[in-house]
């Protein structure tokens, strides 16, 4: 039976319909399912799409536990490998640290997130689940009811209306979950961190065994292994810049220049294969409910990249959200959802709290107008003790890590 032969037909409705198939969406809704949940999985992208939309790499350890406790981690453990150094390079030299030995002495695992959505789409299929590919949501309605409907435009391009008990947004920042919360009844933390990087995937393998910041004059640059043959590096670039302003010539030679390669060792080049700017930002809600409408992953929070905390909060506010559902349908029990947005803000400030120190350790602070971020003299203070002391490097650790 293929996936979309899974679908029913106009008016059906589920318990559930989860918007989006990303982390967040095909996390909770394996949960689901498995705890015999009735749910309809609605995403825009085609299934093939999914296979290759590479983003996140690094999993936190308590991302690994909550899949292993769902039988979700099969691939992650057999294709994934762990990491736990970084390496940090300025005009004043360069230092390792092993986080892994440091701090709680846990590791991450680097496991690209296209393969991790693969692995839980394959999961939640195989266990009969629902999934409707090329279907988009355009809105959300009656959340303020009991009997919520979700209004999709599917793969021939007719509208329909679906309706669950609740809604569970998991469609990312622009998904229609977000577009459809009445105005008012959520209040947005939005804040610009004012620096852009060129977010890019080479076909090369890494250039070392080390997540590398380097500190530069011209601006930062990153490197983060994804697979033996494919690693993700990061350049400063103006906000605003065109990505296609970057020919493959000119970012290898802003790479090894600013990540000193002729000092500390050559890069691997290759073809770039995805190139695309991201300006540092985080946007977060409050709360994370309205009514049967609730909110997961990069629709409930979206952080900036700068300490790879979205995929991995994506996970655990599934988990959290799947409990709660299940005590509601299943036992009358609506505790879960009640304490639902409180619990994951908790999780979510602390990351966003640290993706912003991260912004500051790599691009400085910013000057007492609140004005752009500058390397001025407190930047190379903040990656001075980092590398000298040891509790800031077990706080480090545990932060960075963790979620
Ligand atoms: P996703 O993964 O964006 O999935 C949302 C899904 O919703 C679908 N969709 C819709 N479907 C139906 N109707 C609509 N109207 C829809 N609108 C959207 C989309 O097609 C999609 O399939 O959200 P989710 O599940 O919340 O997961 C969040 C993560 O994807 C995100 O936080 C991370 O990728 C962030 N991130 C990283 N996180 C980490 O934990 N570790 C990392 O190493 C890491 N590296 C990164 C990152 C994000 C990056 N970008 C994209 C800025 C590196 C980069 C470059």
């Amino acid at each position: 039976m293929t996936a979309s032969q899974r679908i029913r037909t106009v008016g059906d409705t589920a318990d559930v319909i989860i918007l989006g198939a990303g982390p967040a969406g095909l996390v909770l809704g394996n949960l689901l399912r498995t705890s015999g949940i009735d749910c309809l999985v609605v995403e825009r992208a085609e299934r093939a799409h999914l296979r290759t939309r590479a983003r996140a790499g690094f999993l936190a350890a308590n991302t690994v536990r909550i899949l292993d406790r769902h039988g979700l981690a099969e691939g992650l453990h057999r294709r994934g490998h762990e990491h736990s150094t970084c390496e940090f390079r300025t005009d004043d030299g360069r230092f390792r640290l092993d986080y892994g030995g440091l701090g709680r002495g846990e590791r991450h695992t680097v496991y690209p997130q296209q393969e991790l959505v693969t692995d839980l789409l394959t999961h939640y299929l195989d266990i009969g689940g629902r999934i409707s590919f090329g279907t988009e949501a355009v809105a959300v309605t009656g959340v303020d009811s009991s009997r919520p409907s979700v209004s999709v435009r599917g793969p021939d391009g007719r509208p329909e209306q679906w309706r669950a008990r609740y809604v569970a947004g998991c469609d990312g920042r622009h998904g229609a979950a977000r577009r459809s919360l009445p105005s008012g009844a959520v209040r947005r933390h939005h804040r610009d961190h004012g620096v852009s990087w060129l977010g890019l995937l080479a076909e090369a393998p890494p250039s070392l065994d080390a997540v590398g910041y380097a500190i530069h004059p011209r601006g930062f640059a990153g490197h983060m292994a994804r697979t033996p043959e494919v690693t993700r590096y990061y350049l400063q670039c103006e906000r605003g810049e065109s990505a296609d302003a970057w020919s493959d010539e000119r970012i290898w030679d802003e790479l090894a220049l600013r990540m000193r390669a002729a000092q500390y060792g050559e890069l691997h080049r290759g073809p770039i294969i995805q190139r695309a700017v991201v300006d540092l930002e985080s946007d977060v809600l409050e709360p994370l409910r309205h009514g049967s409408l609730l909110l997961a992953g990069d629709a409930a929070s979206l952080l900036s990249p700068s300490a790879a905390k979205g995929a991995n909060l994506a996970v655990l506010e599934a988990e959290i959200l799947a409990r709660a559902l299940v005590d509601d349908l299943a036992h009358g029990d609506a505790t879960g959802l009640e304490r639902y947005s409180e619990q994951s803000l908790a999780y979510i400030r602390r990351a966003q709290e640290f993706s912003q120190w991260m912004i500051q350790l790599l691009h400085g602070a910013p000057d007492s107008d609140g004005g752009p971020l500058l390397h001025g003299p407190l930047g190379p203070a903040r990656i001075e003790s980092l590398r000298t002391s040891r509790s800031q490097q077990d706080w480090f650790a545990e932060r960075y890590v963790g979620v």
